[in-house]
């Protein structure tokens, strides 16, 4: 499927979602939100199992296309309310693993949509830029929540405040993604790990992402009370037979995401 700014194809219970707007950098428009937000919301009624978010070309998105102010000021409140917010929700809610495989230059609320992913696989050449202060605003698009808890308050501090660009290697270092891999390797890699997460038990990662979620605003108690109600539910599943069946048998489980 090719809609305006992103394209969509499923394979194999990998749904890809492509920004695909190149020539600025895939920077995110109006459209482009809707569109993300429509693709990420209809995927898992469609069949995917894991879905991924790259880009086209040799960025993977620059953040709020800063050419698109509707025709007069933006009101930012309004833009991020109505289409910042239902993107990133639709992403973080998200029943399946969401990959961000990140090809090349993430700035702005680029930087942060990939931050709002499940994993973050980058290319070794890719690179993070919090540049909001550049243009005399604050890192939004969930960057604020996103990375101090990913990388701890000192390094979140410094990236935002100089809007350094952080190579995805350092990125890596600091936990603020999962791995970078060189150029060369980058999309078989990110093409294995998607076919790894498609052919596993959809219904417990979708449970063990909900649970992560939730911790941030938990104590112990009411988490490991999360934990009971989401394991449950995983209990109930046919894949959580096979992977006992399996392991009895000594033989890869196949589990088919029901
Ligand atoms: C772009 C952009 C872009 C338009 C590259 N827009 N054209 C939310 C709510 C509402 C409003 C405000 O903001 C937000 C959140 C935000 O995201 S604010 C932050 C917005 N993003 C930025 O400030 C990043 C701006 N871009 C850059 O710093 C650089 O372009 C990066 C670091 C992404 C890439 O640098 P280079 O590799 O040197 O490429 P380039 O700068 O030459 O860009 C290539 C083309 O893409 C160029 O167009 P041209 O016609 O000259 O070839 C750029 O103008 C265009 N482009 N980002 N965000």
């Amino acid at each position: 499927m090719t809609t305006q700014t992103i394209t969509y194809a499923l394979a194999g219970g990998v749904g890809v979602l492509t920004l695909n707007r190149p020539e600025v950098m895939n920077a995110l428009n109006t459209a482009m939100r809707a569109e993300i937000t429509a693709a990420v919301l209809a995927a898992p009624d469609q069949g995917a199992r894991v879905l991924v978010l790259t880009g086209a070309g040799r960025g993977f998105c620059s953040g709020q296309d800063l050419a698109d102010t509707g025709g007069g000021p933006l009101d930012l409140e309004r833009v991020l309310r109505e289409e910042y917010e239902p993107m990133l929700h639709a992403i973080v809610d998200c029943p399946l693993p969401v990959i961000a495989a990140v090809n090349g230059v993430a700035a702005g609320a680029g930087a942060n949509l990939a931050l709002a992913c499940d994993v973050v696989i980058a290319a070794e050449s890719a690179s993070f830029v919090q540049a909001f202060s550049r243009i005399g605003l604050i890192p939004d698009a969930g960057g604020t929540w996103f990375l101090p808890r990913q990388v701890g308050l000192a390094r979140a501090m410094g990236a935002m405040l100089f809007a350094d660009r952080i190579p995805a290697r350092q990125a890596a270092d600091w936990g603020m993604i999962w791995e970078a891999l060189a150029d060369d390797a980058f999309a078989a890699h990110w093409q294995a790990r998607a076919a790894a997460l498609a052919a596993g038990p959809t219904a417990a990662y979708g449970h063990l992402k909900a649970a992560l979620r939730a911790s941030p605003a938990n104590g112990l108690h009411d988490q490991l009370a999360v934990e009971a109600l989401l394991q449950a539910a995983c209990g109930r599943t046919e894949d959580f037979r096979e992977g006992v069946a399996a392991f009895v048998e000594k033989r890869p489980a196949r589990f088919t995401g029901r």
